[in-house]
């Protein structure tokens, strides 16, 4: 049996649903079941061309039901102003009922990743109170990178509860994005002291597979290269642990140095001999083995500081 207040919350969610879809929507019988919800918003086509299935970046609120046996609904995000500095889309979904079957599974693709989709699942005890999850993908004016699909992570349903689906805009916390390609390094500015040549940069590894690539000239008069990686420790944990790679000028990976302990504070350092002149890069990024090709999640509170420093 349905508690009232559950069967009352439906009820409200749902004229909720119908007043803010802007196409007229026809009106349910009286007698209308769970089994005649009205689903809308299923299909990549459906997405990208009507408007019904648009997720303002504003942070309002959009409400639907996972109503069917493989019932995947998809959204796509669309900024409700121009976007003119890097700008990352912050979208959570979830229910905010004590019980429901599904688990929950947003599916987005990420840009600068591997070309299949990305997701974040929501797996719980069909008897205990499921959670919201949440995705931070990088803006870009690319429709196929701002759509989004909200489904089960198999086959369950749920016609008595509504999930929540939302995103935001929010500003890119790292000031040197878009970085994550070897073709637009980062330069690491260089400065002469009397202990040789040295620069120190900071990044946020912030987004779904972010990674930051960074360059930096090396002279032949150069005979050693010190890396240093530090960042403090953060409560809760990070969603990952610290990684870098030092690659020499043909672009073989020369060091390779991660984090144990997502929970502790990072210090990570390395010091190479110069194998050869040129421009030598750092790639900063979540640590995952070197097959691995899906997309590590970010966090907006990871900031890290990098320091080159060159030895005569
Ligand atoms: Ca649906
Ligand atoms: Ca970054
Ligand atoms: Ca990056």
């Amino acid at each position: 049996m349905i508690p009232r207040w559950r069967t009352g919350g439906r009820l409200l969610l749902l004229t909720g649903w119908l007043t803010a879809c802007s196409e007229p929507e026809p009106t349910p019988t009286p007698d209308a079941g769970p089994g005649e919800i009205t689903d809308a918003c299923n299909s990549r086509e459906e997405a990208l061309t009507l408007s019904e299935c648009v997720l303002p970046l504003d942070n309002t609120p959009r409400q639907a039901y996972v109503s069917a046996l493989y019932d995947s609904d998809w959204y796509r995000v669309e900024a409700v102003a121009p976007v003119t500095q890097p700008s990352i889309m912050r979208v959570r979904a979830g229910y905010a009922v004590p019980q429901t079957p599904v688990n929950l599974t947003l599916e987005a693709n990420v840009p600068f990743t591997a070309s299949r989709p990305t997701s974040r699942v929501n797996r719980h005890d069909p008897a205990q109170a499921p959670s919201f999850v949440e995705m931070l993908i990088p803006y870009v004016e690319d429709a196929n990178f701002r759509l989004l699909t909200v489904r089960d992570d198999a086959t369950a349903f749920d016609t008595q509860s509504q999930y929540t689906v939302q995103a935001e805009l929010i500003a890119d916390p790292d000031g040197h994005e878009p970085n994550n390609l070897p073709p637009s390094p980062t330069p690491i500015p260089l400065v002469a002291t009397e202990q040789g040549t040295s620069g120190t940069i900071t990044g946020v590894l912030a987004t779904e597979g972010d990674v930051d690539v960074f360059g930096f000239q090396v002279p032949a008069t150069a005979k050693s290269i010190s890396v240093q990686l530090k960042a403090e420790a953060f409560t809760p944990a990070l969603p990952f642990r610290f990684s870098y790679f030092l690659l020499d000028p043909s672009g073989g990976i020369v060091e390779r140095k991660a984090a144990l302990d997502p929970a502790a504070a990072t210090d990570l350092g390395s010091t190479t001999t110069v194998s050869s002149e040129g421009r030598w890069q750092v790639w900063v990024q979540p640590a995952k083995a070197l097959d691995q090709d899906f997309a590590m999640p970010g966090d907006l509170r990871s900031r890290y500081t990098l320091e080159v420093r060159l030895q005569p």
